[in-house]
Parts: structure tokens; C-alpha cells; sequence
């Protein structure tokens, strides 16, 4: 069923305590940890904790859930300190945007210069 645990899914584990993370932020919707692979001083991934695949069909499915998901990173920007500089909240969506995990998942990063276009 649409936004139930998946058995393989690594973020669906991390949400239910099964996978460690270092957890910055937690509502009753999302969770924000530090990725394990930072590609910036502040590199946090703010995930819905149901499951969609990707963040078109969660914002399709539930749109309120994506907002939460993009309110809270803006919140995360705020603790981290990096709101003032500016910062970026990515969201690769399929295999060939680089998406290696398909639970829905705001990048966001902060703390250094960033380049327009991305890479
Ligand atoms: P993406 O490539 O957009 O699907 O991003 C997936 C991110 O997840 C990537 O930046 C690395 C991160 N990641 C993968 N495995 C783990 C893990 O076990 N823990 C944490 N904290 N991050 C992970």
C-alpha cells in the first residue's frame, strides 16, 4: 500500500531505529539525519517517514507530507546556520539523476560555495 514500510528500503530501516544515523531533526513526519557521504559542511537528508519512491509520487500521493519535508529542511538550515549564506535542496529523481535510494529524500547543503549549473 502507497507510503507503507518497505522491507528493503535502508531509509524505511533508519526510520524504524533498525539502521543507526545521526538523527538531527524528528516530527511526527519526517526525519533528518547527516548523510554517511557529506559533499558539504552541512549535508543533512530530510526524508518523509512513509514511503514513496520518489519525490514526485510523494508529492502526488500527499502533498502536505512534501511540504513538511521542505519546511523542515528549511528548519535544518536555520539550526545548522547555513540559512544566511544560502544553501541548496536537491532532489535526484530516477537513476539517471543520480537517485540511488528510492525513498523520497531532500538533499540539503550548505556551508561552501555551490556551482551553478550542478553537476
Ligand atoms: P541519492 O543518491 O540522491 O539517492 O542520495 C542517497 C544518499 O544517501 C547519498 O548521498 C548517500 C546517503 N546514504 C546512503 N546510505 C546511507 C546510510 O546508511 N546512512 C546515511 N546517513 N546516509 C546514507
Amino acid at each position: 500500500m502507497a507510503g507503507e514500510p518497505q522491507a528493503d528500503c535502508l531509509f524505511c530501516k533508519i526510520v524504524a531505529g533498525e539502521v543507526p544515523a545521526t538523527v538531527v531533526r524528528e516530527t511526527e513526519t519526517i526525519v533528518a539525519f547527516r548523510d554517511i557521504n557529506p559533499q558539504a559542511p552541512t549535508h543533512v537528508l530530510v526524508i518523509p517517514k512513509a514511503h514513496y519512491p520518489d519525490v514526485a509520487t510523494l508529492a502526488a500521493a500527499e502533498p502536505q507530507l512534501a511540504a513538511d519535508v521542505l519546511r523542515e529542511a528549511g528548519e535544518v538550515a536555520h539550526e545548522d546556520k547555513v540559512h544566511g549564506a544560502g544553501y541548496r535542496i536537491v532532489f535526484n529523481t530516477g537513476s539517471g539523476a543520480g537517485q540511488t535510494v528510492f525513498h523520497a529524500h531532500a538533499h540539503l547543503l550548505g556551508g561552501r560555495g555551490l556551482e551553478w549549473p550542478p553537476g
